[in-house]
């Protein structure tokens, strides 16, 4: 067993991502092996169930209100919508629903009220329900837990020296501190970042760092690609190439072994080819489903193809779980 330290020096991240490609693969590959059944992926679907006209102005973004993007803003949706899509993302394969809403931070009343019994909805059909809603209070955080959530996505997207070049309006500690109300909660943290915002090799040397030091390790890191979306500040980006998501991948994996590492968004741009390597590199998680929160994802049909010509199969929902993040009534 590889030894879980939370202790990397920044010299020590450094050093395994610069890393030659094939040998950093390698490595991953072989940590993932000890850590995790090969082949196995986890498989979840994403909602957006409040999209657009948020405050927050995240250069990244097209949900916010400052820019003008093809995104349709909506707000919350009903139930019967939500659990319909709960149901089919199930029945589609997938073992973890993640509703998400254009929010700066989930505010109490009508509307916090309404995602609490939708996760309670959700959880009872047996799928792992994570959140991501903005910031949230020590209470809103252990609401969330009662009804059944099992994981919260925030992001700390890069680095803290890169974060005010894309957001202004709220700052790195802000995060950590979600994150730390999270982790009181019981539920499982799940946080990784975005490549491609003209970031330096430096910043996502900084985040991984950052991820791997913090007093336990997320449950899961999301390695997104930025989709860049017409109307945003980073919409003429250039797209970030396979080679670089495997290394960012096989690092997190080296650091942080017992995580489930997430080729997010971006997918959608990706060869087989380049999605294996990844895989190979120590991801085992995705998004599956025509839709991220507001961009599209990968045809289902041609995942599932993928799946059968790889050899991959999909993670049983709460494998592995600490059992004081499992919901009361689970299937553990
Ligand atoms: N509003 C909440 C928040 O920001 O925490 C939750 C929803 S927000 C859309 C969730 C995450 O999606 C962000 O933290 C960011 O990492 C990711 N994201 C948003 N737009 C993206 C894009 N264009 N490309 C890649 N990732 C993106
Ligand atoms: C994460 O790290 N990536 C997902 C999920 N967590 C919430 C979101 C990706 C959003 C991509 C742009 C969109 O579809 O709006
Ligand atoms: Fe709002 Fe979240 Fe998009 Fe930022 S990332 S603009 S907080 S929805």
């Amino acid at each position: 067993m590889v030894e879980i330290r939370t202790d990397w020096t920044r010299d020590e991240v450094q050093r395994l991502y610069d890393t030659p490609l094939m040998e950093l693969i390698y490595q991953g590959a072989t940590v993932h092996r000890t850590h995790h059944e090969t082949g196995e992926v986890q498989v979840c679907t994403l909602l957006s169930i409040k999209t657009g006209a948020c405050p927050e102005d995240c250069a990244y973004c097209p949900q916010s209100a400052r820019y003008q993007t093809p995104v349709e803003s909506h707000g919350m949706l009903a139930t019967d919508e939500v659990l319909a899509a709960a149901r089919a993302a199930k029945e589609a394969g997938s073992t973890r629903f993640c509703m998400g809403a254009a929010w700066r931070c989930a505010r109490d009343g009508k509307d916090f009220d309404h995602v609490i019994d939708l996760v309670s909805g959700v959880a009872d059909m047996g799928l792992e329900v994570c959140c991501t809603l903005g910031m949230l209070t020590d209470d809103q955080a252990r609401r969330l837990k009662d009804a059944g959530l099992y994981a919260y996505n925030h992001n700390l997207d890069s680095s803290e020296a890169f974060y005010d070049r894309i957001i202004s309006t709220r700052t790195y500690q802000d995060r950590l501190d979600t994150l730390g109300r999270v982790r009181d909660a019981n539920i499982s943290v799940c946080c990784g970042g975005i490549l491609g915002m003209g970031e330096t090799h430096t910043d996502r040397v900084d985040l991984l760092h950052t991820l791997a030091t913090q007093p336990e390790h997320p449950e899961s890191v999301p390695i997104n690609a930025l989709i860049a979306v017409e109307g945003t500040p980073l919409a003429n980006q250039p797209r970030v190439p396979w080679y670089e998501m495997a290394r960012m991948i096989a690092t997190a994996r080296i650091l942080m072994p017992r995580a489930m590492v997430r080729l997010s968004a971006g997918r959608v741009d990706m060869s087989l080819e380049e999605q294996a390597l990844c895989f190979m590199a120590g991801a085992n998680s995705i998004f599956t489903g025509d839709k991220l929160l507001t961009t599209d994802n990968n045809d289902l049909d041609a995942d599932m193809e993928m799946f059968d010509i790889l050899g991959l199969k999909s993670r049983e929902a709460y494998k592995n779980a600490k059992p004081e993040q499992v919901p009361a009534g689970a299937a553990g």
